[in-house]
């Protein structure tokens, strides 16, 4: 065997989703904070998320989380979050794998029944409570970043679909919002195709026209996550399909986006503080948000929301590159 990298991780999924935990093997990404570190690893490292999310150490829709130093004193652990579409500002089943894994793997101080873990994430301080029995995590609730709506009511024309009228939201990511039953399109996973060419499209027009910044980070921008709501979903239990750059679905229920969902649905009057949203994947796991409290973010009414959901570690690895590989960042087909 030769490497001259090797890379070590505690694989796990959230709901479905997979979160490549990199606990070994990176190094400290230099920064001062954990978005100035996301923006140094996307100009100079980016080519060691290639190889980890890019087949075939990965797949076409594989997802991880690198461990980091925190920046800040009163965090445990920096994350950064990659995928095969990027470094996310912030990723929610990645956060709960990754306080699945840091629980299990004993990487924490563990106490049962809960486990409090301060995440320093390049969208901001991300605090994970792990209920904990047994040694085991059973379930996990992260306070998320604040969320807000950025506009409602939006109309874009999409080529190949025509006009389309959808809501922007934040949740760690931008989402672009809008009900299934407006394009055509049941929601049945034999409609996927047409469902992520309607996402890519869309993504292509909002970024054309009203790109999302958000207002304290210009760092964080553009729309690469389309949710696409199944016909019959409330304010109080919605079944989404969610459409992700450059062209495959979340497995898990998305906890960025069900954040902007949940900001969503408040901005609209019609999810109040304090009440359960049950949001649905399009493999039907389930996480459960709640908004805690209102805020603001920059001029923006924003919402402080949490969400809970289940992890599994599925094992371990250890991820070699071969000096002759002919595919070092590996390859998407
Ligand atoms: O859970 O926030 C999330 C997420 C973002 C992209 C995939 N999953």
């Amino acid at each position: 065997m030769r490497a001259n990298r090797v890379f070590h991780a505690v694989d796990s999924h959230t709901e479905g989703m997979p979160t490549r935990v990199i606990t070994g093997g990176m190094g400290v990404v230099p920064g001062a904070t954990m978005s100035a570190r996301r923006q140094y690893f996307v100009e100079h490292l980016d080519h060691v998320r290639r190889l980890l999310m890019n087949e075939p150490r990965g797949h076409s829709a594989m997802s991880g989380a690198i461990l980091q130093p925190p920046t800040r004193p009163d965090a445990d652990w920096g994350v950064l979050f990659i995928e095969v579409s990027g470094c996310l500002p912030m990723c929610g089943h990645g956060t709960i794998g990754v306080a699945t894994v840091l629980v299990e793997t004993g990487m924490v101080e563990v106490s049962e029944p809960l486990t409090t873990i301060r995440l320093d994430t390049p969208a901001g301080l991300v605090v994970a409570d792990v209920e904990v029995r047994d040694g085991v995590a059973r379930s996990v609730t992260i306070r998320n970043v604040p969320s807000f709506a950025v506009g409602l009511d939006r109309t874009v024309e999409v080529e190949g679909f025509g006009t389309v009228s959808y809501d922007m939201a934040f949740g760690g990511n931008f989402y672009a919002i809008l009900g299934l039953d407006q394009l055509g399109i049941p929601f049945d996973r034999a409609e996927k195709q047409r469902m992520l060419d309607f996402g890519l499209a869309m993504m292509d027009a909002v970024n054309a026209g009203d790109r999302p910044v958000h207002p304290e980070n210009p760092d964080v921008g553009g729309c690469h996550h389309v949710y696409l709501a199944a016909p019959g979903s409330t304010a109080r239990h919605s079944r989404h399909a969610m459409a992700i750059h450059p062209g495959w679905f979340d497995r898990s229920p998305c906890g960025t986006g069900t954040s902007a969902r949940m900001a969503q649905l408040h901005a609209r009057g019609e999810l109040p503080l304090h009440t359960d949203f049950r949001n649905e994947s399009f493999i039907g796991t389930e996480f459960v948000g709640r908004l805690a409290e209102e805020t603001a973010v920059g001029a923006l009414p924003a919402v402080v929301p949490t969400i809970s959901g289940r992890a599994w570690l599925t094992g371990t690895a250890q991820y070699f590159l071969d000096p002759d590989d002919p595919f070092p960042e590996g390859f998407q087909l």
